[in-house]
């Protein structure tokens, strides 16, 4: 398939004289921008006939071009937005697991290109409005993990275990990362058709929606986004703690916006104006 992909960089806001300080300190990150790819506009199938009670009916959805990031958030990309947002004194700082992988800051230094984790809904929120995106709304994730010719992976409608390469992360897959995290953007042979990767696996990702089982009875084809209201958040694409059927690309989960774990996290998306509306 012709790819169409584009890359945008988000635009970063100044740091704040906290963050600049700090950037100054040996710990310093360098601002690292996000690359994102480009999801022409169109149609795509949402959902399943045969999927489970959630997941039911496919229908037809909508959406204008959007960007969306080509991997999952990472621990360096949210460590420039935590020194800026006030470092120990933020309100948004990942919570620690006690592995030495998973404590913060550490592993932001340590375990740079790995994704952020222990982040909530609100936290992820946070980071992306900061970067001036957003997070993807369910449909924009699907979208972006499936394409325009509904693919049960990204890769493809087969789960394709034995591929020589593996395609995703996920728990006891013989992927080189048994049961843990592994690095973002690894495994290129998972892309989707946009070249959008770990869609499949490593964490699962906060979209903007909350979560309602029954919503595709009543969702709008256009541009839906999700419940109006709602106890939890959609969760899409499976983690590092699931079995490679879990990260099938039409499955959803769901968790309080205030949960924080070591397998969830999250991308960023952001509208794509039109040329007509570019200066
Ligand atoms: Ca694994
Ligand atoms: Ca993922
Ligand atoms: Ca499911």
């Amino acid at each position: 398939m012709k790819k169409t992909n584009a890359v945008v960089k988000v635009k970063w806001k100044k740091p704040n004289l906290f963050a600049m300080i700090c950037l100054l300190l040996p710990l310093v990150v360098i601002v690292e921008a996000v690359e994102m790819v480009l999801v022409p506009a169109g149609a795509f199938m949402m959902g399943h006939d045969n999927g489970d009670p959630d997941e039911v009916p496919a229908h037809e959805v909508y959406l204008d071009a959007y960007y969306i990031s080509k991997t999952e958030i990472t621990n360096q990309q949210y460590y420039t937005f935590w020194l800026a947002d006030g470092g120990e004194q933020s309100q948004h700082t990942p919570l620690g697991f006690g592995l030495d992988r998973l404590d913060w800051p550490s592993c932001a230094i340590h375990y740079a290109d790995y994704p952020a984790v222990g982040v909530s809904w609100e936290d992820a929120s946070a980071y992306a409005k900061w970067t001036g995106c957003r997070l993807p709304t369910e449909a924009e994730w699907e979208k972006a993990a499936r394409g325009d010719r509904g693919n049960l992976w990204p890769w493809g409608n087969q789960i394709n275990l034995k591929k020589k390469q593996p395609l995703a992360n996920v728990w006891d897959g013989q992927d080189g990362y048994d049961n843990q995290l592994a690095p973002v953007g690894y495994f290129a042979e998972g892309s989707s058709v946009y070249g959008v990767l770990d869609m499949a696996g490593n964490i699962w990702e906060w979209v903007a929606d909350w979560y309602d089982a029954s919503y595709y009875h009543r969702s709008p084809k256009d541009d839906p986004q999700g419940a109006i209201a709602g106890c939890w958040k959609s969760l899409r694409g499976g983690s590092w703690i699931d079995n490679m059927q879990a990260t099938i690309s039409i499955n959803r989960y769901y968790a309080y916006p205030t949960v924080a774990t070591s397998f969830i996290g999250f991308r960023l998306a952001k509208d794509a104006n039109p040329p007509s509306n570019q200066n």
